[in-house]
């Protein structure tokens, strides 16, 4: 005679073939929705992180302002150790002022004067002639028309009423002189205009 005797213990399940297909497909179809979703995320995290590079690197590359005043408060230009001001004239002048030569740099001094900022140049009134903008009101006739100097361009201060401002010379200095030495038989001005015009 031949019994069964159920196996204590052990659970003997039944196998439903299309119930368990419907959940793992159900469970497939939200795990690729999971799935797609954390793609997605990362994607814009990805796009976020190229976005701001590029926006970092546009800024860096966002040309630097280097206007600063030198010594006796003349134009100059800023060195990249944001401390160092060289003078605006020794900009381009073939020796290094600032530390790493930023002041002599290629794309600076390769057409001069346009390939300067416009804060480091001041064009004379004769159209053919520009100087370093801290050769502007500096006593000295840099311009050879003294348009540097005592023209409307420069718009230096002005000498006051009890100056006399010589007439200028050619490659000499256009001062201010006191008008008390006017006429005094003493060449103050390099054209002699202090004792030939000026009136004391
Ligand atoms: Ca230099
Ligand atoms: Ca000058």
């Amino acid at each position: 005679m031949n019994k069964t005797h159920p196996q204590r213990g052990v659970h003997v399940a039944t196998f439903d073939s299309t119930k368990s297909f419907s959940e793992a497909k159900a469970c497939c179809t939200r795990r690729r929705v999971c799935i797609s979703a954390v793609a997605l995320l990362v994607l814009a995290a990805l796009a976020t992180i190229v976005g701001l590079a590029a926006t970092l690197g546009l800024l860096l590359h966002v040309p630097v302002n280097r206007f600063c005043a030198a010594s006796n408060n003349r134009t100059g230009f800023l060195c990249d150790d944001g401390v160092t001001c060289v003078p605006a004239s020794h900009v381009c002048n073939r020796i290094r002022d600032c530390r790493n030569g930023e002041d002599e740099q290629e794309k600076l001094c390769d057409d001069l004067p346009s390939s300067l900022p416009g804060y480091l140049v001041f064009h004379c009134s004769n159209p053919l002639y520009w100087i370093y903008a801290d050769q502007r009101c500096n006593g000295m006739n840099d311009c050879g028309d003294c348009s540097d100097e005592m023209e409307s361009l420069a718009a230096c201060p002005p000498c006051g009423s009890e100056w006399w401002s010589c007439t200028p010379v050619l490659y000499e200095y256009c001062t201010c002189i006191p008008k008390r030495l006017c006429r005094d038989s003493i060449q103050h001005c390099a054209s002699w205009s202090d004792e030939y015009i000026c009136k004391p």
